[in-house]
């Protein structure tokens, strides 16, 4: 079967194969066969991209009142609900992530940024003061809020749709029009989103997608074009850095998610069997490819053992295999090249003297298998905070497992890291709980729990991990600009 061709999509509109100069293949991740060839848009149809929303902006979307277009991003939700297995399939064909998980996170995700979203902003309200005066007179101040107008969306592949709609329902909830540049790796949701968009009705122009890569393409075109007026990126902080920089010169509002170096912290009195079923969730959920996943597991000394040998029984229960099967619970990485990457992680620890404790490899799987990006679910022992596999992001199923006595201990080496996003702590005793989640360095901390999210909490990172928040009215002071407007009375 030919590989289908996945679009861009500017003003309403997928671009004709013939208004494209170049193409690129996308690979399966599952058999690295080429799955999909992608439009990549040059310097003009990513200027084409800016202007089409731009007039969205001050055309026709920026004319929808807030009500109405809260009403239609509920719609947008309903119809991604009745074209769910498109989306499904779309995601899977670009991961190669579990059907069960592409259903229950990915696309489940994606409906309800749209409906969360939709209420947050159509309930939200503005600041007002009253102001009493010398004179015995009043004055009223309130706080208008207006789009920024042209937000440009740059997303990673771990969690396409879902990334991308919880920086978009935002976006056009406050009144803005998007372009947005998916990840080269995973082209296919995006442009299936600008379908479902326009088939609800939402004005041509409000959504545009340019497909490419970054440097040198489509990403870099985009941040640098002179009519954005806002940013809002999640991926690596190296990236991160690139768009700060190219950002700078126009004093851009930007909002990044980047990457994380995530702690776990087990105390003694864990409930052994729920710990050991979350860890296992938030160290290969996805095949370690989530930011908020765990890399660095610090065991109370009592617990430790039991804590190891649990966890690698749950890694050699994981099952590897087609994303459609029964019982798959584990896809590929994302492609070869990551794989590369976090083989050389996987080398480096048994250099500084890992004990590899499960995996360390590559799995042999089913002969149709063979071409694609598998990797083996690992955990080691053995390495200290001082060790570059404990210290860098390797974004991959592996985590290294390291005792400790004490609370102080345990606090002390979960916040020695550059990065701060999130952190689980696992205990019995609430205090202890609440005590140490407080003093986790981190944008989120979870206590015997890991990505529960309710989308009205704030959600970012300090330190390498990221500026600002996102989620419920945080969303809204990042895509809107506030205008004061002082009455003397
Ligand atoms: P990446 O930074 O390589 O790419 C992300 C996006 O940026 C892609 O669309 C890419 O094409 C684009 N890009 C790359 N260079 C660019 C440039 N110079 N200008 C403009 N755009 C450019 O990240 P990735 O490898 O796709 O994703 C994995 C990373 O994302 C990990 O570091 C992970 O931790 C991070 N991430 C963070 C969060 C979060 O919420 N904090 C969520 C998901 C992923
Ligand atoms: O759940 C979310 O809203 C979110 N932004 C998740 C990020 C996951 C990182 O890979």
């Amino acid at each position: 079967m030919a590989p289908r061709t996945v679009r861009n999509f500017i003003g309403g509109q997928a671009i004709e194969d013939g208004a494209v100069a170049s193409f690129f293949d996308k690979i399966d991740p599952v058999s690295g066969s080429v799955s999909a060839r992608v439009q990549e848009a040059d310097r003009r149809l990513v200027d084409d991209a800016v202007r089409a929303a731009r007039r969205a902006v001050e055309g026709a979307w920026g004319a929808t009142p807030a009500g109405q277009r809260c009403t239609l991003l509920r719609r947008v939700a309903d119809r991604i609900e009745e074209r769910f297995e498109d989306f499904v399939a779309a995601e899977i064909a670009d991961t190669g992530k579990p059907v069960t998980q592409a259903r229950e996170l990915d696309v489940a995700r994606a409906v309800l940024n749209f409906r969360s979203f939709a209420d947050t902003i159509a309930s939200a309200g503005q600041t007002s003061f009253l102001t009493d005066l010398a004179n015995g007179r009043q004055a009223l101040n309130y706080a208008m809020r207006k789009p920024l107008g042209v937000v440009a969306v740059i997303v990673p592949w771990n969690l396409p749709l879902l990334l991308l709609t919880w920086k978009v329902a935002p976006a056009l909830a406050c009144g803005n029009a998007v372009v947005v540049k998916p990840s080269e790796e995973t082209p296919s949701t995006a442009t299936l989103l600008g379908e479902v968009l326009t088939e609800v009705g939402i004005p041509d122009g409000a959504y545009n997608v340019v497909h490419g890569f970054g440097a040198g393409s489509a990403g870099e075109f985009l941040v640098g074009h002179p009519g954005i007026d806002g940013v809002t990126f999640t991926g690596s902080t190296a990236t991160g850095s690139a768009i700060m920089a190219a950002s700078a010169p126009r004093v851009r509002p930007i909002s990044f998610e980047l990457g994380g170096k995530n702690a776990a912290i087990v105390f003694d009195d864990a409930d052994i069997e729920s710990t050991l079923d979350g860890l296992t969730r938030s160290v290969f959920a996805n095949t370690g490819q989530v930011c908020l996943c765990t890399e660095r597991i610090y065991v109370q000394r009592g617990v430790f053992e039991e804590i190891v040998e649990g966890l690698a029984a749950r890694a050699r229960a994981l099952t590897l295999g087609n994303p459609y099967a029964e019982g798959t619970t584990t896809g590929p990485l994302i492609s070869t090249a990551h794989r590369q990457k976090v083989l050389a992680y996987y080398a480096l620890a048994e250099e500084s003297g890992a004990k590899t404790i499960v995996g360390g490899g590559v799995p042999t799987l089913a002969d149709d298998l063979n071409g694609g990006a598998w990797i083996e679910p690992t955990l080691w022992t053995g390495l200290t905070n001082a060790d570059r596999p404990m210290r860098e992001e390797i974004f991959g199923p592996v985590a290294g497992l390291v005792p400790f006595d004490t609370e102080e201990e345990a606090i002390g080496l979960a916040n020695d890291t550059d990065y701060g996003l999130a952190a689980s702590v696992w205990t019995t005793n609430l205090s202890r709980g609440h005590r140490v989640a407080q003093r986790m360095n981190v944008g989120m901390a979870w206590v015997n729990t890991w990505y529960l999210r309710d989308l009205r909490s704030p959600f970012g990172g300090v330190g390498l991990s990221g500026i600002g928040r996102e989620g419920g009215t945080n969303s809204l002071d990042f895509y809107t600009e506030q205008t004061n407007v002082c009455v003397q009375l």
